[in-house]
């Protein structure tokens, strides 16, 4: 019912105008066209003004709404300096928009139409031209500089005390794997892929560095204060590790793995606290639309202490041990519980893989 009633408001008032137009032109055809035009003109100015005035009461009310509400707080040393670039970048653009907008208007009422005014023709002025684009080009290029050094930090070389995960997507889920206590990575193989013998990453089981890596599912577990190294992959089509209070993104391109590192500041549990709700999450969420599922592609990440992880990673059964209770049933009963109850694999073929 509101919506009609607005419909039928909004046409009245075409109507409305529509009709004071064509009274304005009997006007002017009666009055003489160019002292109409200069009356309409002084209505424009004015007009002008009180957009310029209405336009400012909005951005001052947008601003009171929004204030502290457009991004939550920083969890990482790396996004607190992505939001100094924020900040100097709104307050660069902010300076430059009302000096430009409120001379726009201000200049279009002061110097309206009026009798005796001639309009200055004004072709071209090179100097102008030349300074302000300078100015222009010199404010950018330095705003890109300083993104540019977060973005070599993030995506160089990590610390050396960093830990690595390997972030692996594919339609409609995340998966993470961690070296281990041997602090590697074993090798990889997209032919050895295999969910149903629990190989949901193709790890070369001959390779012994393999043996301790631990695969988690959607849930990603993190040190506080301790830097961390995505190393990201796809497996299908192009998904994006979208960390939204890390202030991080990367696209995860299939066959062409890329890389970021930050370091968290805040738990998990330090955050329940900040924010006051119970049931926060550090969200992982694919920013990049790949698929009808796309929607549910996200996982969540633990911020925990070194102590906690360390635990937490004691009581993971590695992804090897996992399919090595396939190939042996006798094992299996524990793991296969600790796996979600997948159905059990073929050992004959299993044993193929493995022996590739
Ligand atoms: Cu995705």
């Amino acid at each position: 019912m509101t919506d009609l009633l607005i419909v039928i408001t909004v046409v009245l008032i075409l109507i409305i105008i529509v009709q004071i137009s064509k009274a304005s032109e009997y006007v002017s055809i009666l009055k003489g066209k160019e002292k109409a035009e200069q009356q309409s003109d002084k209505v424009n100015a004015w007009l002008l003004m009180a957009f310029l005035i209405l336009g400012l009461i909005g951005i001052y009310i947008c601003h009171e709404l929004l204030k502290g509400k457009l991004l939550p707080v920083a969890a990482s040393v790396q996004g607190a300096a992505i939001d100094h670039m924020i900040i100097y970048t709104g307050i660069i653009t902010a300076v430059v928009f009302f000096l430009t907008e409120i001379m726009l208007f201000y200049f279009g009422f002061r110097y309206h139409n009026k009798p005796g005014r001639k309009a200055k023709y004004l072709p071209d002025n090179d100097p102008l031209e030349i300074t302000w684009t300078a100015i222009t080009a010199l404010v950018l290029l330095i705003l890109i500089v300083f993104g540019l050094k977060e973005w070599f930090k993030i995506t160089g070389p990590a610390p050396k005390n960093a830990m690595v995960v390997e972030v692996t997507g594919k339609q409609f889920e995340w998966m993470f794997r961690y070296p281990g206590k041997d602090d590697v990575l074993g090798r990889k193989d997209f032919k050895l892929i295999d969910p149903a013998k629990d190989n949901p990453l193709g790890q070369d089981w001959s390779d012994p560095a393999n043996h301790d890596d631990v695969v988690s599912h959607n849930v990603l577990h993190l040190v506080v204060d301790r830097p961390v190294r995505l190393l990201i992959n796809s497996q299908d089509v192009i998904h994006d590790v979208g960390l939204p209070y890390f202030r991080m993104k990367m696209d995860a391109v299939p066959g062409t793995p890329t890389t970021l590192w930050f370091t968290p500041t805040i738990t998990t549990a330090e955050m329940i606290k900040k924010t006051g709700d119970p049931d926060f999450v550090y969200e992982l969420a694919c920013d990049q639309l790949c698929g009808e599922g796309h929607f549910t592609m996200r996982a969540t990440i633990i911020v925990e202490t070194q102590q906690q992880f360390d635990q937490w990673e004691a009581g993971q059964k590695s992804q090897y041990q996992l399919a090595m209770a396939d190939l042996n049933p006798s094992i299996s009963d524990t793991t296969k519980a600790a796996d979600g109850g997948l159905p059990a694999a073929d050992s004959s073929k299993a044993k193929v893989a493995f022996a590739k």
